[in-house]
């Protein structure tokens, strides 16, 4: 009888998945001042006045802004994180997070 020869896989499927990533939403309200929000956008998120100022102004128009976009933990800390800001000085002002489809 002839020897099997078993030949060793050389092929290694990556196993590399992308984490699931999640939208930081700004939603509007009737009382905290444009000008606050702004400078918590630009401290949270790292926007430039221009940047902060559109969102913000995105959120005042419709209702609501996609933010950004980033890693589960990273989305709910900075929601939470800016979301506090406004609270810290009184105001309703509220950020959200979604799982992006
Ligand atoms: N609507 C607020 C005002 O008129 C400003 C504002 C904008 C508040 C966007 C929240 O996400 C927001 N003072």
């Amino acid at each position: 009888m002839p020897e099997t020869i078993v030949k060793p896989r050389t092929k290694v499927r990556p196993k590399t998945k992308q984490p699931p990533l999640y939208k930081v939403i700004l939603l509007n309200d009737d009382y905290t001042p444009r000008e606050f929000v702004v400078q918590v956008l630009k401290a949270v998120f790292r926007m430039n006045e221009d940047q902060a100022y559109r969102v913000m102004m995105t959120a005042h128009q419709r209702g609501a802004c996609v933010i950004a976009v980033y890693t589960r933990d990273v989305a709910e800390t900075k929601a939470k994180e800016a979301t506090e800001l406004g609270k810290s000085k009184g105001y309703p002002l509220f950020f959200t997070t979604e799982p992006e489809e």
